[in-house]
């Protein structure tokens, strides 16, 4: 018989992307449950799911579903983690929320446990989980930061569509069937973010992911400079970010110029990655071995490849990264933070 405390769990917005594979994982990661509740919006409440065998009623969420509630997973968009977040709070719960709402509260610890995991203990009440693109890009960057110091960073993203949704999935599909059968394509969906104009994805790469901020960047890209010094936990780390939405189902890909403050050594660099944990490296140019998108899908891990020093720099070093963004990039960072927890 094993001591392992068993946890009340919530998870809300279950029948989203990044619900379905925290699902997913909470399931073949056999995670120690005692209770489990399903909760969404309205919309979606009253839908059944099966979780181990056992058929589930989707609850509306509301603060006092929550009563009893140990962790709960929050995936069901920021105005929803903004309202029932701090309510869970109040009632003892800690959670783990995926969204944008609380990533730069002061008060609340930003986590990939492969960079700082010490932060999981400072909570109060909320963890938040970082944007998808900046947390593949940390998990590689952290290992190179603590050898040879960051001093800038110059990110390209090649996103993929699952990002946005399942509504997403669904318009790339229909538009690429749209283009081959020679009739309008109609752009309906992106870009995301509650905007008047949008765009065709199919055969097709988007420079705009979210809104516009007033300096000229998107959210999507001030997310990855942010988030990227919070986790870090270094300020002076400097981010530079193009964010492309490119008619890719699974997996981002990102194309990162990293100027360090120390010389380097790229034989070095390839070994501190190699040994780092979270990180596959598949570098083997001679053999045309780089991580692709349809290679990360489905998997844990964050791909590193192409690495390379800079030829117009003494201090540069070029590399790709690669991760299937509703695994390590949202329900598997969230799914391994609650691990933590539950470790104790
Ligand atoms: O910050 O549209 O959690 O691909 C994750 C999905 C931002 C947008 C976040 C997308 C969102 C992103």
């Amino acid at each position: 018989m094993s001591n392992q405390k068993l946890y009340n769990l919530a998870v809300v917005g279950a029948t989203g992307a990044v619900g379905e594979q925290i699902i997913k994982l909470l399931e073949t990661r056999d995670f120690p449950i005692n209770e489990i509740k399903f909760l969404s919006s309205a919309r979606s409440a009253g839908k059944k799911l099966t979780f181990k065998d056992h058929e589930y009623v989707i609850e509306e969420a509301t603060p006092d579903s929550f009563d009893g509630v140990e962790i709960a997973l929050f995936s069901a968009g920021g105005d929803v983690s903004k309202v029932l977040a701090p309510e869970a709070a109040k009632r003892g719960v800690v959670c783990i929320d995926n969204t944008s709402a609380f990533r730069m509260d002061p008060n609340t610890p930003l986590v990939v446990p492969e960079v700082n995991p010490e932060q999981i203990k400072a909570h109060n009440g909320i963890i938040a989980n970082p944007n998808c693109s900046t947390t593949q890009m940390v998990v590689a960057l952290k290992p190179l930061h603590d050898r040879y110091s960051i001093k800038r960073v110059i990110v390209s993203t090649y996103q993929a569509v699952s990002g946005a949704g399942a509504s997403a999935i669904k318009e790339t599909l229909r538009q690429t069937k749209a283009v081959l059968d020679q009739v309008d394509v109609n752009p309906d969906v992106l870009p995301v973010g509650g905007l008047p104009v949008k765009h065709q994805i199919a055969f097709n790469a988007i420079p705009q992911i979210d809104k516009f901020t007033d300096n000229g960047y998107t959210y999507e890209e001030m997310k990855m400079t942010n988030e990227t010094k919070k986790i870090m936990g270094d300020e002076s780390i400097e981010v530079s970010a193009t964010c492309v939405r490119v008619p890719v189902i699974y997996g981002h890909s990102e194309s990162v110029y990293v100027e360090f403050n120390n010389e380097f050594d790229v034989e070095e660099v390839k070994s501190l990655l190699a040994n780092a944990p979270g990180i596959t490296l598949v570098d083997d140019p001679t053999n045309q071995l780089y991580p692709l998108a349809t290679d990360s899908a489905g998997k844990p891990d964050v791909f590193v490849g192409r690495i390379r020093r800079d030829i117009t720099g003494e201090k540069g070093l070029n590399m790709w990264i690669v991760s299937d963004n509703l695994l390590k990039g949202a329900a598997w960072n969230a799914v391994q933070i609650a691990e933590y927890i539950a470790k104790g």
